[in-house]
């Protein structure tokens, strides 16, 4: 066995510096180099348009076509590569994304906040939406579905896709299936952040949007960030890393949380795995799971990579484990307990929670119907994973009678008298005058 394979921790021997590093993200900090190269490619493409794509895909792809646009036959050629099985699945998980979705969405309400007084707020649909579909190492369809459903569920008129070509130039046929199911209604295969630029400012060909979705590279995560900091578009959520925490006591199966955390870890170098457990002997046998687990599988250079990130702590009581994972605030939370539901009044922060030995996260990835879309490096704290909502925009209504301005006005002209707002005491007041007066003609 590797004993070297993952760090292991006693949580109760640790001082306050150690715990806080035991929990610091492998996460690099945001390289200036890499915020320059971004800046350099969002200020090409916004002052070249479609000229500057064409540069980016000879310099960045290889390729040399100057289109970018998927047409109806590389859909339906995308359609035909997709095995029945794949495509037969795809559509399983995403009537269930739907049916989860769909139960969540807000309902417009209206509330009589004092006689005459009507106030009510009305969801609306982001008109224009781009959606991000990374290719790089695993190109991911599933992230189609989780970034189509909602969108569609939300009622946007206009979805754009853009996900990176590949050096033949084609894209991803499942990426493609996927996006053609969930009703995108424009895919581009344009990649880095030159997609992110194209989408946010608008070129020739590929259309602004007015927020952007889904997660990607650390040049595509940069550009997101930038573009929402200049206040060009808005974004979903700050991505980073891939992350679990798994909480287990000595009755876990320790090839299910090795199982667990090794598919985690496979996503890339810097995603984070973390256990925590009251049980020594857990912690143990799960070590060796992992070690046996791990050689069989395909990509066991980037999940050993992930695991030297990673830790496996030693825990006094599950109330400690808790504690923990609260601080730590993971995009995914495993509760692998024999008592999970009991212990769910406990989590205050996380992305999707996972009740149980059988609901692995792998579930949540594809098929359960969440989205796993989620907030990454801590965000969970003050962030929620994606929804239908993150597609919409809730405006607030009001609509006051004479009754109403009759009861209510008096209060807004004490309170903006208050504030030294003479024009807004006006406001109500004219109003006010007004209905006394025609009362008394009356
Ligand atoms: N665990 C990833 C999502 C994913 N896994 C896509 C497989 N495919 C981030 O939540
Ligand atoms: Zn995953």
């Amino acid at each position: 066995m590797n004993a070297a394979l993952v760090q292991r921790l006693d949580w109760s021997l640790l001082d306050a510096e150690a715990r806080s590093r035991a929990l610091r993200r492998p996460t690099r900090a945001r390289s200036a180099e890499t915020a320059s190269t971004v800046a350099g490619i969002l200020a090409r493409v916004r002052a070249g348009g479609d000229a500057a794509l064409a540069e980016f895909q000879r310099r960045f792809d290889g390729i040399d076509t100057g289109s970018w646009r998927v047409d109806a036959e590389e859909l339906d050629a995308a359609h035909a590569a997709v095995p029945a099985a794949v495509r037969q699945a795809m559509a399983e998980a995403m009537s269930r994304i739907e049916a989860f979705h769909r139960a969540g969405m807000a309902a417009d309400y209206a509330v009589q906040t004092a006689p005459g007084v009507l106030c009510e707020r009305v969801a609306r649909p982001i008109p224009r939406v781009g959606l991000y579909v990374p290719a790089g190492t695993a190109p991911l369809p599933s992230t189609a579905l989780m970034l189509g459903v909602p969108a569609r569920l939300a009622g946007c008129a206009d979805t754009v896709l853009c996900t990176p070509p590949r050096k033949d130039g084609s894209a991803d046929p499942a990426v493609l299936l996927a996006a053609r199911m969930t009703g995108v209604s424009r895919i581009f295969k344009l990649g880095g952040a030159q997609a992110i630029a194209a989408m946010a400012f608008g070129t020739e060909s590929v259309p602004r949007c007015d927020k952007l979705f889904g997660p990607g590279n650390r040049y595509v995560t940069e550009a997101k960030q930038q573009v929402a900091q200049s206040g060009t578009v808005a974004i979903d959520m700050p991505a980073g890393p891939s992350e679990v925490l798994v909480v287990a006591d000595a009755g876990a199966n320790a090839a299910f949380v090795a199982a667990d955390l090794l598919s985690q870890a496979e996503h890339g170098p810097d995603s984070q795995v973390v256990l925590l457990s009251d049980s020594g002997e857990l912690l143990s046998r799960v070590e060796s799971a992992l070690a046996q687990q791990l050689d069989a599988l395909p990509r066991a250079d980037t999940a050993r990579a992930a695991l030297a990130g990673s830790r496996l702590i030693l825990v006094e009581t599950l109330e400690t484990a808790f504690a923990i994972s609260n601080a730590y605030a993971p995009e995914h939370l495993i509760l692998a307990l024999r008592e999970p539901r009991r212990w769910l009044g406990r989590v205050e922060a996380a992305g999707s929670v996972f009740l149980g030995d059988y609901t692995p996260e792998a579930l949540g990835d594809y098929c359960s119907g969440t989205n796993h879309v989620l907030p990454t490096n801590g965000a969970a704290r003050a962030c929620s994973g994606l929804g239908v909502a993150s597609f919409q925009n809730f405006i607030s209504v009001q609509s006051a009678t004479a009754e109403g301005i009759a009861g209510i006005g008096p209060s807004a002209v004490v309170l903006a008298r208050a504030e030294g707002l003479e024009a807004h005491a006006n406001a109500v007041d004219l109003r006010l005058a007004c209905l006394q007066s025609t009362e008394v003609a009356a």
